[in-house]
């Protein structure tokens, strides 16, 4: 397959305006709408309530929600604008077909005959090459009924092991973390346990711009006395207002909290009951971490000595705490390890399980939480069951009506795919919702793999970097189209309800995979006629899992506002705070509150590894990538929107002012960052909040704007997830005759 022109026309452009497009945004001026159709944000894991304004069928607006718990009226800048894309020029209204004769590489082609086509391509792979020669990539952005639905497509009807998500890219770190010390992968507390908290702790997370309404709780509680200790290479806007700032070294996670917990051994900081009563691990732990003295943990953090003292004292004494982390420990070769190190100190110090005591890690996709729970994950079945346990296939297979032999092993993660597509095992690909060739790392192998496969099909709403690679693109829906549950940053189901529907020829993303499963002559079990009866056989497939949704209905999340999980049957309220005294869970049976047959949480001894690739003297500095507040993830949405473009128009290098005189780097400068995997030239951003020895690129555009040509493949052995946060790198003036995107328009084109 080639590659298309770098300058794509827009489908608009080629098939005519939709004719919603200029009508959604006059409309939005002041008329009154038809109704008003309560919601949620398309975007982060917060998932704040809006209600979305109804004209003739076209979303003409929005409101925030005061009446949903979390975010009470608040919205970031993305959840104001999200509105805008449904009427967008780009959005895809017809199947396209492969057509390089064609204006910017495809035609059009009627949605049934793409899917015939479709079904044709994967019987003739499977065939051919055996069933796990088709692979799939989906989504956590999707509803948790399509995420279930996807897992379920690929084990019954295709029964392909080779399924995983772009959650693999964001959330198993903490996942596998999770589950490793307390049995169970989810927020442990409700966002309101922060506000009585006296210590907040946040770990790489760049709260204000990633997760902007929780800053709100956290300055409530700094309100109400609390101190805030963040701990990140740049002081993040939470960062300017904590009282203190540790600006440690990218990739050394593990040993501040070491340092930590042997300081806090050493002063009898601990809370010994807890300890006695309810872990396990704790003296082969603290002889493990007696090596991080305040001096060594200084010098391999690159964080000043008193400074972790004062953290240590801090939260050592502290009578009620939150510790909070995000992708800033967990996107690295040793992300694991780093997320157990943080939760050691948490249960070290017995603040788990009770009013303002509480522990989260900061869900970062729409349905982040919902999405890694019910079967799209390689090695899980729903309800966050284990794909290699016979009892739970057995459970499965009787809810899916089907033989347990026949539901596929485990799988391989998302990245170890597209290196199966290079050793020729997978052959054919189907991604829903997901944007590898822009978000994984070390992306030109990428693309390289997209063009090596014989048959490619993307479902999504915009064609994005990776589907410009298909054979066929079936338009699907967004997320106002259709109806679903999703779970947010805290743990609570929540409902998506649809506003308007599907335009042109898309269809809602469940309909078209059941259409798949009808046209390649496998209907069974893929007979559901609305969202609801799909949760329905979820419920069911989740009971008496981990995760068990048994208890939910649509109607209860509507009464109550949202429903914490495990929620074991229809008279259970929820369990919005784990791990409570005297709680019960389906694992420990009344043993204690952790998800162990014992009850007892686990300490894990978190040993200190550095990154997979350290600086040198040929490349002597640490390059680290992430986000900024107005674009979101691969950008294919947020990209288009013209409001959001102009707050943050294309990506650039930040670097310290030392390092930017001693390179000769002015703000504002063309400026060459390269790694062992390629470079990139981008503008220079000089700023004084980022450490002298690291650089920053955020990562949401394409092209050669695309931070992730720079990034390390290199993952975590346990999670799997990608070492994001930390590779070596050099920077330069822009060597002459390096090329930049100024002018090319594909990163930025047809905003609105
Ligand atoms: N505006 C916006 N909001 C988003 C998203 C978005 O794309 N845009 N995406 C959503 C998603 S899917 C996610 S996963 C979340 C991500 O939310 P975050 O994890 O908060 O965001 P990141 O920018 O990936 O990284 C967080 C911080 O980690 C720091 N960091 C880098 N290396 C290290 C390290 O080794 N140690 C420590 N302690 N810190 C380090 C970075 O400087 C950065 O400030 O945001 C969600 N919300
Ligand atoms: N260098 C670097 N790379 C990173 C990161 C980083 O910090 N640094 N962060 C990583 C993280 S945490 C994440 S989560 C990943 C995200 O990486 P991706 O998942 O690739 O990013 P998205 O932009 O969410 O791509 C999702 C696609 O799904 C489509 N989509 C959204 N909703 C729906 C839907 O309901 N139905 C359908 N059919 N399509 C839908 C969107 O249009 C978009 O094209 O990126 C990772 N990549
Ligand atoms: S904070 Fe997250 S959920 Fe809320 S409006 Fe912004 S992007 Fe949407
Ligand atoms: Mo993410």
């Amino acid at each position: 397959m080639a590659r298309l022109p770098q300058q794509q026309q827009s489908i608009n452009e080629r098939y005519g305006p939709h004719p919603a497009f200029s009508t959604g945004v006059r409309l939005a001026t002041g008329i009154e709408p038809d109704r008003v159709v309560k919601t949620h944000c398309c975007f982060c894991g917060q998932q704040c309530g809006i209600e979305l304004k109804v004209k003739d069928d076209v979303v003409i607006g929005f409101e925030p929600r005061e009446d949903f718990a979390f975010n009470r009226g608040m919205l970031c800048p993305k959840g104001v604008k999200r509105y805008l894309q449904g009427a967008h020029p780009d959005r895809l209204l017809t199947a396209l077909a492969r057509d390089e004769s064609a204006p910017g590489g495809f035609r059009p082609m009627s949605y049934e005959e793409a899917v015939r086509r479709t079904a044709s391509e994967i019987n003739r792979i499977q065939s051919e090459h055996g069933r796990d020669a088709f692979a799939i990539l989906s989504g956590a952005s999707l509803t948790t009924e399509k995420a279930y639905l996807m897992g379920k497509f690929a084990r019954v009807c295709l029964r392909t092991s080779n399924i995983d998500y772009n959650g693999r890219l964001c959330m198993v770190s903490a996942a596998a973390g999770n589950k490793k010390a307390f049995g169970i992968d989810r927020a442990a507390n409700p966002w309101s346990d922060i506000l009585d908290a006296e210590v907040v702790w946040i770990s790489g997370a760049n709260v204000a711009e990633c997760a902007p309404i929780t800053t709100n709780y956290v300055w409530q509680a700094r309100e109400r006395g609390a101190r805030i200790i963040v701990v990140d290479p740049r002081i993040t806007p939470i960062a300017r207002t904590c009282d203190l700032f540790l600006p440690i070294k990218p990739g050394r996670d593990i040993a501040l909290f070491n340092g930590i917990l042997n300081l806090m051994i050493e002063h009898d900081w601990l809370d010994r009951d807890f300890i006695d009563n309810h872990t396990v691990g704790f003296e082969a732990l603290a002889e493990s971490v007696r090596e991080w003295t305040p001096r060594r943990t200084a010098e391999v953090t690159g964080i000043a000595e008193r400074a972790i003292r004062q953290a240590a004292e801090w939260w050592g004494r502290a009578k009620t705490s939150f510790l909070m982390h995000a992708r800033g420990i967990e996107h690295h070769s040793h992300g694991v390890q780093n997320v157990l190190g943080a939760i050691n100190i948490v249960l070290a110090s017995g603040r788990i399980g009770r009013p303002g005591c509480g522990y989260a890690t900061i869900t970062g996709q729409g349905n982040g939480q919902g999405g890694r729970e019910h079967g799209q994950k390689c090695d899980q079945l729903p309800g966050a069951r284990d794909i290699s346990n016979p009892e739970h296939r057995a459970y499965i297979a009787d809810v899916w009506g089907v033989d347990a032999d026949d539901i596929p092993g485990p799988g391989v993660d998302a990245y170890e795919i597209f290196r199966r597509i290079d050793r020729g095992e997978v052959r054919g690909l189907l991604s829903i919702c997901f944007n590898p060739k822009v978000s994984l790392p070390d992306n030109n192998f990428v693309a390289r793999m997209l063009d090596k496969l014989e048959f490619y099909v993307a479902i999504d709403f915009f064609l994005n970097e990776t589907a410009q690679h298909a054979d066929l693109v079936l338009p699907g829906s967004l997320h106002e189209e259709d109806e679903g549950v999703v779970t947010q940053i805290e743990g609570r189901v929540i409902k998506i309800n649809k506003a308007v529907d599907p335009p042109g020829e898309a269809r809602q993303d469940w309909r078209i995979i059941q259409d798949l499963a009808h046209a390649l002559g496998r209907p069974q079990g893929f007979t559901f006629s609305d969202p609801g009866e799909i949760f329905e056989e979820l419920r069911l497939a989740s009971k008496g899992g981990v995760a068990d949704y048994s208890g939910i209905t649509y109607e209860k999340i509507e009464r109550q506002g949202g429903v914490f999980w495990p929620c074991t049957d229809e008279n259970h309220p929820g369990t919005p705070r784990l791990f409570e005294p005297g709680s019960w869970n389906p694992v420990a049976r009344g043993a204690g509150p952790f998800y162990f047959p014992d009850g007892r949480a686990r300490f894990n001894i978190a040993p200190y590894t550095p990154p997979t690739e350290d600086v040198d003297d040929e490349y002597p500095l640490m390059l680290t990538t992430g986000r900024v507040v107005s674009q979101f993830l691969s950008g294919t949405q947020t990209r288009r929107i013209g409001p959001l473009v102009e707050q943050y128009p294309e990506p650039r290098i930040e670097l310290h002012p030392q390092l930017a005189e001693k390179l000769g780097i002015r703000d504002g400068d063309w400026a060459t960052a390269e790694t062992r995997r390629g470079a990139i030239t981008l503008r220079a951003h000089v700023v004084k909040t980022i450490r002298p020895d690291t650089i920053f690129i955020p990562y949401h555009w394409p092209g050669r704007q695309s931070a992730n040509q720079l990034t390390i493949a290199a993952q975590d052995p346990i999670s799997k997830i990608p070492e994001y946060k930390v590779c070596a790198a050099r920077l330069s003036v822009r060597k002459a005759g390096a090329s930049t995107e100024q002018t090319e328009t594909n990163g930025t084109n047809g905003r609105i």
